[in-house]
């Protein structure tokens, strides 16, 4: 094969592209953990936005830079160790192509999504796990026997392919085939609630943006449905029970890259307040607002009066968790999971939008998914 470089020696350039590899990989854990933990998440709210920005410009970047042995070959002569080789370029592939799934959501299936999110975070601490042992490694200046796994080679640029491809078809493999929910199910057919959704434990963060989750007892529990409107109203629960039910099959779509598909909700639409406390013919908006006290949403009437969009209080044939907004939430399946508000005690019709918790903090009043961010 043909070499581009001295013999044996490594050029700046190549030295440089290491450490840049090495610095954005931790720059990628730490904007995905912002990301994706609920307390950094809720301490970093106003940049979350930006993070995600950050983190996608450096995903690719760092797609980019692991395909560099295809331009530009390895110096002849310096031999790589195999694990140094085969941990950055199959986890590192497979990391990438999840990372893609997730973030081009409108274009593959919701399961396929929410299976690239799990695996994108496993194997990206798995890398940082070999990155920690690999710098721990060269600052002690150990270096393991030259032999079996660990044994130096020529990186030559077909070995280079077939871990590649390895990490392409792993990638292929885990989110399409999903051979660990597969085993799971296996192992546990027969289990009551298998059904045809996907279990509630799908749900990968249950989010707050205040100090845990407020609780809620069903008797002392109010739904307030008030604001421009002819009869303003307070329901009881079991009033509220006493609406028409209302149940769909949705999926849900977190911006931070999870999904969950096919969750069953079962609830009240919109349609039975609307007929309930007549709004004025000026109330163009709805706004929703939560008993923890802090998290309030909005949407325009037509949005809010969409055949999918319901105040539910059933998540696949149960009562909601404490977490997921008990007794009731809204749910928007066509827009981000943001929108759909939790712990919900107030339904207010209004001529004016309002700007909601995350709307106030950079992200876009209309989440409709697939589009924006
Ligand atoms: N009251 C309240 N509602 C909320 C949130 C919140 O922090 N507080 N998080 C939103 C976000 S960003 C998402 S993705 C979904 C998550 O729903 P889950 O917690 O049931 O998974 O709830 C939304 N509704
Ligand atoms: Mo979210």
């Amino acid at each position: 094969m043909k070499r581009w470089f001295k013999h044996g020696k490594w050029p700046r350039w190549m030295i440089r592209l290491h450490y840049y590899t090495i610095i954005s990989f931790i720059l990628l854990m730490l904007t995905g953990v912002a990301l994706f933990a609920p307390s950094v998440h809720a301490a970093l709210i106003s940049y979350l936005p930006v993070i995600y920005y950050i983190h996608i410009v450096l995903g690719i970047i760092f797609g980019v830079t692991l395909l560099t042995p295809l331009l530009a070959p390895l110096p002849a002569g310096k031999l790589i160790r195999r694990l140094d080789w085969l941990f950055p370029l199959v986890l590192g592939a497979i990391i990438v192509i999840t990372g893609l799934l997730i973030w081009q959501v409108a274009l593959f299936p919701t399961t396929w999504r929410s299976r690239a999110f799990h695996w994108h975070g496993w194997m990206s601490y798995a890398l940082s796990v070999w990155l920690l042992l690999h710098a721990a490694y060269k600052a002690v200046g150990y270096r393991p026997a030259n032999d079996g796994v660990n044994a130096r080679m020529d990186p030559a640029r077909r070995m280079f392919l077939k871990w590649l491809g390895t990490g392409i078809a792993g990638a292929a493999v885990l989110t399409v085939v999903d051979p660990v929910g597969l085993l799971k199910r296996w192992m546990t057919t027969g289990n009551s609630g298998a059904g045809t959704g996907s279990p509630t434990d799908d749900f990968a963060a249950y989010y707050t943006v205040t100090n845990g989750y407020p609780s809620m007892d069903l008797e002392t529990y109010r739904l307030t449905v008030d604001g421009l409107v002819a009869r303003p109203t307070t329901l009881t629960w079991s009033e509220l029970m006493g609406l028409s039910p209302f149940q769909e099959q949705a999926d849900f779509h977190c911006v931070t890259g999870w999904s969950v598909s096919n969750v069953q909700w079962r609830g009240v639409h919109l349609k039975s307040l609307v007929d309930l406390v007549q709004p004025s013919p000026h109330a163009s908006y709805v706004h929703f607002y939560s008993f923890d006290g802090a998290y309030t949403e909005s949407l325009s009437l037509s949005e809010a009066l969409d055949p999918t969009v319901l105040l539910a209080y059933q998540l696949n044939g149960q009562p909601l968790r404490p977490q997921q907004g008990f007794p009731l939430r809204l749910v928007v399946p066509k827009m981000y999971g943001y929108k759909s508000i939790k712990w919900v005690n107030r339904v207010e019709f209004s001529d004016k939008p309002l700007v909601g918790y995350w709307e106030a903090r950079g992200y876009p009043d209309e989440a409709y998914v697939g589009r924006g961010m």
